[in-house]
């Protein structure tokens, strides 16, 4: 994983070319942050060719489907959507690829990222998201709207917390876990990998990996 400092992370990106795969909701906000971060987008790719990023008022190239990865070659990109199952699977071929390198981070500026953060390659930092003192946010995580990551929380690869939820103090999330909107992971309390936490929920003590959680405070869902 290539983690650096957050604050060595405010380069002149003006002249870097982008790509974003996807082309559907993540990617509006995504083409978003990217644009504020005033970096030159090539395109994107998705299998729609009436995807809603080429429906907007200044529509980006659609460079190719999601099948033709390697259209990236010698260019910059970020993971524009939001399947984690299918972020996993493209990340893997990206990896065949030898592309993974080239993977970007996006923090919004509007977001707030403490200096003292790790932040690792293909992260999206979404508007108004916070991610405080000596956080650590691992490779293609997400963390999206106004979502909350407190103090020495672990982000795991390819996990997402949703808008709104909130991590407390040294919270650990694993790899490919989506944290629902809203909800809440307690201080200290770890969540295993590929698990999948409500909306809503609060998760007061450990899950185990590969288990969907929800209510207050959350429990499995069985079957
Ligand atoms: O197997 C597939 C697939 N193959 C291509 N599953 C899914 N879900 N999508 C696939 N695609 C392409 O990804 C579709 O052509 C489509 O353009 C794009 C998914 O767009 P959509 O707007 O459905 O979802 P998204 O991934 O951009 O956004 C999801 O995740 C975000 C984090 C939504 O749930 C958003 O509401 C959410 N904010």
């Amino acid at each position: 994983m290539s983690i650096q400092s957050a604050n060595t992370h405010i380069p002149d990106r003006s002249r870097e070319s982008l790509v974003l795969i996807g082309g559907g909701g993540h990617a509006l906000v995504v083409e978003e942050a990217a644009r504020a971060l005033h970096l030159h987008l090539a395109g994107f790719l998705d299998d729609s060719h009436a995807s809603r990023l080429s429906n907007q008022p200044e529509a980006i190239h659609h460079l190719g489907n999601l099948a033709h990865l390697e259209i990236i070659a010698g260019r910059r990109w970020v993971l524009a959507l939001g399947s984690l199952t299918l972020r996993a699977r493209l990340l893997d071929t990206l990896e065949t690829l030898g592309t993974l390198d080239a993977a970007l981070s996006l923090i919004h500026p509007s977001a707030f990222v403490s200096p003292s953060a790790e932040i690792g390659a293909g992260v999206y930092i979404a508007p108004g998201a916070i991610v405080q003192s000596h956080a650590i946010i691992q490779d293609h995580a997400i963390i999206n709207t106004g979502a909350i990551v407190e103090h020495e929380c672990v982000v795991g690869f390819n996990a997402h917390i949703a808008p709104g939820a909130i991590l407390a103090g040294r919270a650990r999330i694993d790899p490919n876990t989506l944290v629902g909107v809203g909800a809440r992971v307690l201080p200290q309390v770890s969540v295993g990998a590929g698990c999948v936490i409500g909306a809503g929920a609060v998760v007061t003590r450990g899950v185990p990996d590969g288990l969907t959680v929800v209510g207050m405070p959350a429990r499995t869902v069985v079957g």
